[in-house]
């Protein structure tokens, strides 16, 4: 089966997930499987969260190390196998495959100061769960060409919130950040997701609940521990 971008939508919207946009990539790409469509999935909204949530009150993923991993793989390799399409993944590496120069050539996102990719609607807060590679051409819209919010944010708070100063103009002190969250000061960044990140105004509405931040928080600082 081939497919148009509203049909993929309909496929993922039981799992929460949403289409990020695509491309048609080229070698420079560096697409495995050299597909001629590439389509980026994600998540922006509480949707995803449910869904996993969901999954995980009815029993599923409790020996997982990394369940929402594993959950998304389930979810994305089905809608694939609906489709006709090769499913791929921003976990598993190294080598890690470059979703955010993907999310680049699919939608307005760019990277803000803090290095995460920022979205004109959702801020800093959507992430890329996996991409849909087709051998086929399939029609794309226009890509959004709207611009990077950071380049009229006078004040860029998120530069000046990190209480460990973990974001410099071209670096991101990971140690410093481990530690910081790692210690009672950082409670608040622990339970309610990063403070630098939460400091923006772009996509207030789309910051994670707090059962979903502290899930990626506590994910970050285990492996970052290990
Ligand atoms: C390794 C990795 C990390 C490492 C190192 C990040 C780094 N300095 O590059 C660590 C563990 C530190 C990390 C942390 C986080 N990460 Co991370 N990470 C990755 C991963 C798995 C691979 C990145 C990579 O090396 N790609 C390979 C190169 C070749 O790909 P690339 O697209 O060309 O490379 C781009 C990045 O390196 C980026 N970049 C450069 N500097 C920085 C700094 C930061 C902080 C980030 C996130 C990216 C980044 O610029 C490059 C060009 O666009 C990606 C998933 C993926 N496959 O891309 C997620 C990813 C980049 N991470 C992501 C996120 C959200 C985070 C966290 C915010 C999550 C969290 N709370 O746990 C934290 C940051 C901590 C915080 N303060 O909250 C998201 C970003 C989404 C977005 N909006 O852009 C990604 C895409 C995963 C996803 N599922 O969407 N991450």
């Amino acid at each position: 089966m081939s497919a148009e971008l509203p049909t993929v939508a309909t496929l993922l919207k039981p799992h929460g997930l949403i289409v990020r946009g695509g491309f048609h990539p080229t070698r420079k790409d560096v697409v495995p499987g050299e597909p001629a469509t590439l389509v980026l999935i994600g998540n922006a909204g509480p949707h995803m969260w449910q869904a996993f949530e969901a999954a995980r009150a009815a029993g599923r993923y409790a020996d997982s190390v990394n369940p929402l991993d594993d959950w998304v793989r389930d979810a994305l390799s089905a809608v694939a196998a609906q489709l006709g399409a090769a499913s791929l993944y921003p976990f598993g590496g190294p080598p890690h495959l470059p979703f955010q120069r993907w999310a680049q050539r699919a939608e307005a996102v760019a990277p803000s100061p803090l290095g995460v990719l920022i979205h004109p609607d959702y801020g800093l807060w959507h992430a890329y769960r996996g991409a849909l590679a087709f051998a086929e051409r399939l029609d794309l819209p226009p890509r959004d060409t709207r611009p990077r919010p950071c380049d009229t944010c006078a004040d860029k708070p998120c530069l000046t919130a990190c209480p460990v100063n973990a974001f410099g103009a071209d670096s991101y002190d990971v140690p410093a950040c481990v530690g910081h969250i790692s210690n009672p000061e950082g409670a608040d960044c622990m339970a309610l997701g990063c403070r630098a990140r939460r400091a923006c105004p772009v996509g207030q509405e789309f910051i994670y609940e707090p059962a979903h931040a502290v899930f990626h928080m506590a994910a970050f600082r285990r492996a970052q521990a290990d």
